[in-house]
């Protein structure tokens, strides 16, 4: 069973995965994030570097589709990709380093666009702005990721709070700040019952 901090963080997750703002996650929206990161990035869609890229997020939507065979039609739901956030990756960091590390990894090296190992605000909100996380939300997650304090993160940083992120259930990890305001979960399907403890 997921704690509330969990479910607010995948609740959260699934939002900013959300590109259209549809209310489901469909392979347009892992598709659109690609083209987004290298957009932002000013790496070429169809390099190398890019393609490996939408070769990785369209791999995650299979995963999250668990098989499901007309692909380009999978809604997927918040409690389907709850669901799947709990049995696959909370509390399994193990799991997070045989498949996902590996994205992160070329999240980090796409998003450092000046190619010297470290990702600083600029190149942080290139990360953030290719997904669905309002703007009003980038100080408070350089500020919790310590970027404003201690500067730049590097790839390694960056891994293991994603990592945190997705696995890990402490309250104090900076690595919950990854994808903005988490405490914000902006989906319309939570109900005031999950929310409370918040308060
Ligand atoms: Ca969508």
């Amino acid at each position: 069973m997921l704690s509330e901090l969990q479910w607010l963080k995948f609740a959260h997750r699934f939002t900013t995965l959300d590109i259209n703002g549809s209310g489901c996650l469909e392979l347009s929206d892992y598709a659109a994030i690609a083209a987004n990161m290298c957009h932002a990035c000013s790496v070429p869609i169809d390099s190398g570097v890019g393609l490996s890229l939408r070769n990785a997020y369209i791999r995650a939507f299979k995963a999250l589709s668990s098989g499901r065979e007309d692909i380009q039609a999978v809604q997927i739901t918040l409690d389907e990709f709850i669901r799947f956030m709990e049995m696959r990756l909370a509390g399994r960091p193990e799991v997070f380093d045989r498949g996902m590390k590996r994205i992160a990894g070329l999240v980090a090296d796409i998003c450092d666009v000046n190619r010297d190992g470290f990702l600083d605000e600029k190149d942080f909100i290139c990360f953030l702005g290719s997904y669905s996380i309002p703007e009003g939300e980038y100080a408070v997650a350089l500020r919790n990721l310590g970027m404003r304090s201690n500067g730049p993160l590097s790839r390694e940083d960056f891994i293991s709070h994603s990592r945190d992120f997705y696995c890990g259930d402490n309250p104090l990890s900076p690595g919950n700040w990854l994808f903005g305001d988490f405490k914000k979960v902006r989906t319309k399907v939570v109900t005031p019952a999950r929310l409370k403890s918040w308060e």
